[in-house]
């Protein structure tokens, strides 16, 4: 009697021991591996992030004057994933301007890999702000307004949609 007793809680022992090692693998894979993975940038076609061209708009001459209906060149673009969804804004004027979303929305203005939209600051005079645009909706475009901040009459808007081909 006494030994079968011994034997089994001998065996209840081993058991509990099995669960916390199992645990503790379980734990540890968890936080070694599967978090990091996804804590890492969303996976993005590989001729998304290197498509073939890109799209330029030009911040021209005199573009802080409200006077001057063409700032932003050209004002409208319509991007491409795969073709030309990497977008450079040079600013060639004299003045500092920004490329700033108008939406607050952060689901609106952010792409899932290169983050928020929008200039960190002002865009000095000779200097870019590029950004690479890796979304579109299946249908249709992803359409993203934008204005100058020191300069609310410059406006430009941005449309994205997947690559026709
Ligand atoms: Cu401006």
């Amino acid at each position: 009697m006494s030994t079968t007793e011994t034997s089994s809680s001998h065996g209840y022992g081993i058991g509990i021991l099995v669960v916390i090692v199992a645990l503790g693998v379980t734990i540890s894979w968890y936080t070694m591996y599967w978090l990091p993975e996804e804590n890492q940038k969303v996976f993005v076609d590989e001729h998304i992030l290197h498509p073939n061209g890109e799209t330029i708009v030009n911040i021209i001459d005199g573009s802080s004057s409200p006077d001057q209906k063409d700032n932003y060149m050209p004002k409208l673009i319509q991007v491409q994933l795969t073709i030309d969804n990497l977008v450079i804004w040079k600013n060639i004027d004299t003045t500092p301007h920004t490329v700033t979303p108008d939406s607050h929305d952060r689901d609106e203005i952010t792409d899932p890999y290169s983050g928020e939209f929008g200039s960190t600051g002002v865009i000095m005079p000779g200097e870019d702000y590029e950004f690479l645009f890796t979304d579109a909706p299946p249908n249709g475009a992803k359409v993203i307004p934008y204005h100058c901040d020191p300069h609310p009459w410059m406006v430009g808007t941005v449309e994205i949609t997947k690559s026709r081909f």
